[in-house]
């Protein structure tokens, strides 16, 4: 498990586009958002730097 940082989250759009990003890598992965906080909790056993990728890919790089 391991948390990022995106701080371009900021609706209920964002949300289900990471959590889709991190699950187009591990479709396991549970995802937790923190929107407040720009924060994302994730638990996969998916390496970071793929999910970091994906979620670069979709349009939310990891700060
Ligand atoms: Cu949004």
């Amino acid at each position: 498990m391991f948390e990022l940082q995106i701080p371009s989250m900021s609706c209920g759009h964002c949300i289900k586009a990471v959590t889709e990003a991190v699950q187009s890598v591990d479709a396991q992965a549970k995802v937790q958002v923190d929107l407040a906080q720009h924060q994302v909790t994730v638990e996969t056993s998916a390496q970071r730097a793929a999910i970091v990728a994906a979620l670069a890919e979709a349009g939310y790089p990891v700060q």
